[in-house]
């Protein structure tokens, strides 16, 4: 598969992985897992987060660097590119099934015409690449957007695409409640700090446990970042969380190979019943 962009390209490897090139930039798709747990502590993988590797003259650098110190309208050009290459990686993996988690860049809804933008550029490629839009989940850092406006048409217009819409790293910075609920998130994303935060005091899993419980209130489901552990898997399935994602389940990795491991591993753990 080759798509040229006015920007950039798309092209696809002889091991068939898709590279975005952008420059001197090389870009690369990677999935993080993400488990949903059901009754009994049982888990099962129901989807990833896509992730960008960004490589400048085949050095890895950090995915932030790709967008720093860029004037708007060439971070929205290199943040349509993450997507237009997430989107088709997991074109390659899609097995109509798995969901797919991906990040919509702030400053890419920094007024209401550019969040309807970026939300029709997403949906546009759904069709075209096969993927029905009940797969993707588009996270969205509330707290990172200041045009509450801007928050309704992007969610909105998500929706009407009948897409999901995940509030990202829910507690890191000053992540408004009543925005929050009044944007009806169908997922919330509890950002690494609180599952970390709340294993160091013993009143912690009464925290989260609450926090989860609100998000709950809010009808939507608790995400729980950072599991790095066991202690905080077990923390997080104590606390009623509905979904799950971290180093101990997974690291992000290139798309084929992650999702196929993580399966392999996760039909393991379905299977023998129960974690823990
Ligand atoms: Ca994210």
């Amino acid at each position: 598969m080759t798509a040229d962009y006015k920007y950039y390209s798309i092209r696809e490897e002889d091991d068939g992985e898709l590279v975005a090139y952008y420059g001197d930039y090389t870009l690369r798709s990677h999935l993080q897992p993400i488990l949903a747990c059901e009754d009994n502590s049982r888990t099962v993988l129901i989807g990833a987060e896509a992730l960008a590797r960004v490589a400048l003259n085949d050095q890895p650098i950090r995915t932030e660097a790709f967008f720093d110190n860029l004037p708007d309208s060439e971070v929205k050009a290199r943040d349509q590119l993450c997507r237009a290459l997430h989107l088709a990686s997991f074109a390659t993996v899609n097995d109509g099934l798995m969901r797919l988690f991906l990040n919509i860049f702030p400053e890419s809804c920094a007024s209401a015409e550019d969040a309807i933008a970026a939300a029709r550029m997403i949906t546009g490629y759904l069709f075209p690449l096969g993927i029905n839009p009940k797969q993707v989940v588009c996270e969205i850092i509330e707290a990172k957007v200041d045009d509450l406006g801007a928050l309704k048409e992007v969610t909105q217009s998500i929706r009407e695409a009948g897409a999901l819409i995940a509030i990202d790293d829910f507690g890191c910075r000053y992540s408004n409640i009543d925005r929050i609920f009044e944007l009806k998130p169908d997922i919330v994303k509890l950002d690494a700090m609180i599952v970390r935060r709340a294993g160091e005091f013993n009143s912690g899993p009464r925290m989260l446990s609450a926090i989860i419980n609100m998000i709950h209130e809010m009808g939507a489901l608790a995400l729980v970042e950072g599991i790095e552990g066991r202690s905080e898997m077990d923390m997080a399935l104590e606390s009623g969380a509905d979904l799950l994602q971290g180093y101990f389940i997974g690291r992000p990795t290139a798309s084929q190979t992650g999702m196929e491991d993580t399966k392999e591993r996760d039909r393991k753990n379905f299977l023998s019943g129960f974690i823990g």
